[in-house]
């Protein structure tokens, strides 16, 4: 019997089954939610969604958005659920570090069976099933291929293929990325078969930019742009006095470090942000370097060779000037 087959039994074999994901949620984590939420619904199982927090605005758009319990406004309810459930789901990340360290313990105390569905690489979660797969472009692509090669693959409708849309587009770099295989594409042909609305997806995601958004990332190419390292690395820097300045609001700065990336020469490219706790990098690369290792080794965090995220609690100056001074180790 397939991997998958065995997921889909696991489900038909569960009584309370809870969906989690990471922190900071992003289009793949909230459309494999969302997706596999509707589709075990589908199967007529009790299932219910908890994430560390809340997603951006521009993703409300998605049917049962406001059906996700959240840990930051109601941690005893997310507790309860996870405590009563036989099935945990843990999509798209690798360590139970990532839903954050409140939830994280919730999950440790955690005694019934975990399923963990991800593209990252080594992931350390103990569970019953683990289909990790870092050649594919999303979390979301793994999801579809457990209901395509299952024996339910009838239930699949519009419903659960926008949200595996969205994930898909917004993890490929809208199928832009070297992840992205034939396979990603007979997905997505499937699912505007199935009626999937592609426009309306890419429009309510990516065509909602407030004003004072389109002012920060003016301004912060504008002056606070870097080019350093013999061309070909992008560094901006925004202080939480400047994020502030421009009422900065949740995902705003989101697709700032692909506008820096963009720039033609420039192989890697780093937003870092400063928060209320601490300073926040996130990396990207066209493709010659892997920006998850000094994610992983300097800055406690992790993610793909073409995508990934640290934090640092010295201040944003230092915080630059030791991203600097690294850059020769990582990228010759
Ligand atoms: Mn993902």
């Amino acid at each position: 019997m397939s991997i998958y087959q065995d997921i889909i039994n696991a489900i038909d074999n569960a009584t309370n089954i809870v969906i989690t994901s990471h922190k900071s949620p992003d289009g793949d984590s909230i459309g494999s939610s969302l997706g596999l939420y509707q589709f075990i619904q589908k199967m007529n199982k009790n299932v219910s969604i908890c994430h560390p927090d809340k997603a951006p605005s521009f993703f409300n758009w998605l049917d049962n958005f406001n059906a996700i319990h959240l840990y930051e406004s109601a941690p005893n309810k997310v507790s309860e659920l996870i405590t009563n459930a036989d099935l945990l789901f843990c999509l798209d990340y690798n360590h139970l570090s990532r839903v954050g360290d409140e939830m994280q313990v919730v999950l440790e105390q955690f005694n019934g069976k975990k399923i963990v569905i991800d593209h990252h690489i080594t992931p350390s979660i103990d569970a019953i099933i683990t289909l990790s797969d870092t050649s594919v472009c999303s979390t979301c692509q793994l999801i579809y291929d457990i209901i395509d090669y299952s024996d339910k693959k009838q239930l699949l409708d519009v419903q659960i293929a926008t949200p595996l849309y969205l994930g898909i587009v917004t993890d490929s770099g809208s199928f832009r990325f070297p992840s992205v295989q034939p396979r990603t594409h007979e997905i997505a042909s499937e699912m505007l078969k199935l009626g999937v609305e592609h426009y309306k997806v890419h429009e309510n995601t990516f065509d909602t930019n407030s004003i004072s958004k389109m002012k920060l990332n003016g301004y912060a190419i504008s002056e606070k742009l870097e080019i350093v390292h013999q061309n070909k690395i992008a560094i901006v820097s925004l202080s939480l006095e400047e994020l502030e300045r421009f009422n900065y609001q949740k995902g705003d700065t989101e697709g700032l470090v692909n506008t820096a990336l963009s720039i033609s020469g420039i192989q890697v490219a780093v937003l870092v942000t400063e928060q209320q706790e601490q300073i926040r990098l996130s990396f990207r690369s066209k493709g010659e370097y892997a920006v998850n290792i000094i994610a992983n080794e300097q800055f406690n965090g992790g993610g793909h060779k073409y995508a990934a995220g640290g934090s640092s609690n010295i201040s944003l100056k230092d915080t630059l000037d030791k991203l600097k001074s690294l850059l020769p180790n990582y990228f010759l």
